[in-house]
Formats: C-alpha cells, sequence, structure tokens
C-alpha cells in the first residue's frame, strides 16, 4: 500500500485534559514499529468507559489522550515479525491484550493478561514511546488502541483479525460493550438455566448482560435503572420485570430479596459506583448468590460492606471485558453473529459522522442513546 512506511495525517479526537469535551483535531500517525499494526478505524463506538476518561475517572491515564476502545478497522501496514494480520484484512482492535506468554495467558481460568492497562500502564506502545502527535506535541495512547482516531497504531497481542464478510459498523461493539456484558453472564457468572438474575444498570453493557442472562436460559431477569426509558429495550432483549429505585420506599436490594424468594441466584453491577455495587451484592441469595461487578469502579474508590455477606457465602467477583481470552474469542464471537446467533445490532440506537463525536456523547450523558457508532 502507499502510504505503508510513511507519516499518515488524519482525523482524531482528543481530550487535552480532564473535565473538557474531547477535540476532533488533525493528527501525524507514525509507522508501526517492530510487532505493531497500523489500522484504518471504520468505526468505532462509544463506550461510557471513554466517559469515565474525559471526566477524569479512570486510573492512571496521561493527557492529552486519544480515547475509544470498541473499535473495527482495517490492516493498513504491519511492523517487522508480525505474522497474526496482514494489510487488508479485518480486525478489531483489543482494549485487553492476549500476549498468550505472561502467567494469566498461560492460565486457562483467566483472560486478564498482564499487559492490561489496569496492571501496566498502556498509555505508551511497549517501547515507551507515542505513534501520535498534534501541533508538534506528543499525544498518548489509550489502552493500547485509541480507537476515535482514524488512523491507529497497536501491538500485535493488542489485534484480533476477524471474517472477512464482518459489517465493521456492527461488530466494532464485539471490542468492548457486547462482548462485556454478555460474557459477564455466560463465563463469569456462569447463569444456570431457571435461575433469577437482576441486572443493575441497563446500558449498551447492562443490557448485553440481560442477553447474556436470556442465552443462558434465566427463568427471571429483573432490570434496575433509575432512566425508565431503558426499560423497553430491557423487555425486548428478555428483562421479565423492570425497576426504577426511585419509586421505591425501601432500598432495592431489599425489595428484591422480598420478590426473589430470600435473594436473587445471580447479581451484575453494570454502573460504575459503590453503593450499587454493594447493593447488588446484598440482593444476592444466602450461600448460593453471586455477584458479578461489571461497572468500573472510580479511580480510588474504597467500599465498606458487612462482611458477614460473604462470610455467609455469597460469592462476590469481577469481569473484565466478560472473561473472554479476547484475541481467541472475540474472532468466534464475530462469526456466531454471522452466523446470527446473537444480535447486538438492536443496542445501536445512533450512528453518526465521526466530527459529531460530542455529540455521541451527549447523547450518552443524557441517557438518550444506548450505543452511538461513529463512522469515519
Ligand atoms: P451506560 O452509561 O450506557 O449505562 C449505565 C446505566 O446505568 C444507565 O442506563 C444509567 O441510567 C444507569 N444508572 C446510573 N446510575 C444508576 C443508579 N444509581 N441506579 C440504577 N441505574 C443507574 O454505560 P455502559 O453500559 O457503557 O457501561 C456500564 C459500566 O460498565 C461503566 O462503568 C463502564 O465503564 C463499565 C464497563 N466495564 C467493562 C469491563 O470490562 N468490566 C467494559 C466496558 C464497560
Ligand atoms: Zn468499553
Ligand atoms: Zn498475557
Amino acid at each position: 500500500m502507499g502510504t505503508a512506511g510513511k507519516v499518515i495525517k488524519c482525523k482524531a479526537a482528543i481530550a487535552w485534559e480532564a473535565n473538557k469535551p474531547v477535540s476532533v483535531e488533525e493528527v501525524e500517525v507514525a509507522p508501526p514499529k517492530a510487532r505493531e499494526v497500523r489500522v484504518k478505524i471504520v468505526a468505532t463506538g462509544i463506550c461510557r468507559t471513554d466517559d469515565h476518561v474525559l471526566k477524569g475517572s479512570l486510573p492512571n491515564i496521561n493527557y492529552p489522550v486519544i480515547p475509544g476502545h470498541e473499535g473495527a478497522g482495517i490492516v493498513e501496514s504491519i511492523g517487522e515479525g508480525v505474522t497474526c494480520v496482514k494489510p487488508g484484512d479485518k480486525v478489531i482492535p483489543l482494549c485487553l491484550p492476549q500476549c498468550g506468554e505472561c502467567s494469566s495467558c498461560l492460565n486457562p481460568d483467566t483472560n486478564c493478561c498482564l499487559k492490561t492497562h489496569l496492571y501496566e500502564s498502556q498509555n505508551l506502545m511497549p517501547d515507551n514511546t507515542s505513534r501520535f502527535t498534534c501541533k508538534g506535541q506528543r499525544i498518548y495512547h489509550f489502552l493500547w488502541i485509541s480507537t476515535f482516531s482514524e488512523y491507529t497504531v497497536m501491538p500485535d497481542s493488542a489485534i484480533a483479525k476477524i471474517d472477512d464478510d464482518a459489517p465493521l459498523d456492527k461488530v466494532c461493539l464485539f471490542g468492548c460493550g457486547f462482548s462485556t456484558g454478555y460474557g459477564a453472564a455466560i463465563n463469569t457468572a456462569k447463569v444456570k438455566p431457571g435461575s433469577t438474575c437482576a441486572v443493575f444498570g441497563l446500558g449498551g453493557v447492562g443490557l448485553s448482560v440481560v442477553m447474556g442472562c436470556k442465552s443462558a436460559g434465566a427463568a427471571r431477569i429483573i432490570g434496575i435503572d433509575i432512566n425508565k426509558n431503558k426499560f423497553v429495550k430491557a423487555k425486548e432483549l428478555g428483562a421479565t420485570e423492570c425497576i426504577d429505585p426511585q419509586d421505591l420506599k425501601k432500598p432495592v436490594q431489599e425489595v428484591l430479596v422480598e420478590m426473589t424468594d430470600h435473594g436473587v441466584d445471580y447479581s451484575f453491577e453494570v454502573i460504575g459506583r459503590v453503593d450499587t455495587m454493594t447493593a447488588a451484592l446484598e440482593s444476592c441469595h444466602m450461600g448460593s448468590g453471586t455477584c458479578v461487578m461489571v461497572g468500573t469502579p472510580p479511580a480510588g474508590s474504597r467500599i465498606s460492606f458487612d462482611p458477614m455477606l460473604l462470610f455467609t457465602g455469597r460469592t462476590w467477583k469481577g469481569s473484565f471485558i466478560g472473561g473472554w481470552k479476547t484475541k481467541d474469542s472475540i474472532p468466534k464471537l464475530v462469526s456466531g453473529y454471522m452466523e446470527k446467533k446473537f444480535n447486538p445490532d438492536v443496542l445501536i440506537t445512533h450512528t453518526l459522522p465521526f466530527e459529531k463525536i460530542s455529540e455521541g456523547f451527549e447523547l450518552l450523558c443524557s441517557g438518550k442513546s444506548i450505543r452511538s457508532i461513529l463512522l469515519f
């Protein structure tokens, strides 16, 4: 390709500092170094985690940064030693890498590769340099993949080749939202047929949890949200009941325990607040209930809870990108989509040109969208 080995100028959205909207700028994207890949992003979703970056509530982010982590695109060029993809391949960048070599990657029971940002910063490429500049200034990467740039560079451990026929404007959701929620239900909780589930937060990720619970055969799926507009889609996707905690005279966890003969079998926190994390734990059945934390805890937060809740046999777990070993699993999930095994398209409420990214964040923050997809 004509651009291989050259710097590419393109559009990207930069968060210059926390608590400011992103601005669309022209950036320079350097060619990939050894074991790196440069990708032309075609479509990217906006996940709440990107909004956490804008608000400064995600740990260890350096500014200015190009956020975005729910993208799909086409390989433009590869650096020396890359064998897993070639120019022209359709790919999904992985916000959780799978290096294949660390103790987590070698352990079949976890997907938490030690190259994750939550363990080791991914604000720069592995050689500690950035591939992005804007107005002469170095711009940081986000989770190694920065999908809010038309061209972006990532290590080859953070990319997965997908089906040649996959529609990139839809399957970008497999990069985060859908895979995270669906996997939290089927991999992390291992929801059993006939069980009762409660899902706190019915955004793009929470609704994907609802889909996972439904496909696992849950008999009752109770959706909880303070925005009643989310209930219609939740019911369409399998929620059997929906509750707005603001309508209740008692805490929602007490109501759930009463509604379900001493508590639910599985609860999921998909908001990212410490009060709802403990409420979700408290709504589980003694002895057997499992609570899964999916929402991202605010940086530096601490939880205080009654240890008797765990002493009496409840299980509290976290789920990171749905427990999937990403490089192995995301291509299979995309194939499942192509075979119509599940349909996250229903989560896409808005499709916008990339320049309207700030409108996409406003739609998310005002509760009007589930997922907005930005097209380059
Ligand atoms: P979203 O903002 O689309 O959905 C959150 C939902 O929670 C909205 O519908 C809100 O109305 C609702 N809500 C807010 N406050 C309350 C409350 N007090 N009680 C009940 N409902 C409430 O976000 P999303 O679905 O994109 O992401 C949800 C969380 O999951 C967020 O914290 C994000 O950072 C996290 C996430 N985690 C992973 C992971 O790997 N664990 C991956 C992707 C996203
Ligand atoms: Zn996300
Ligand atoms: Zn690893």
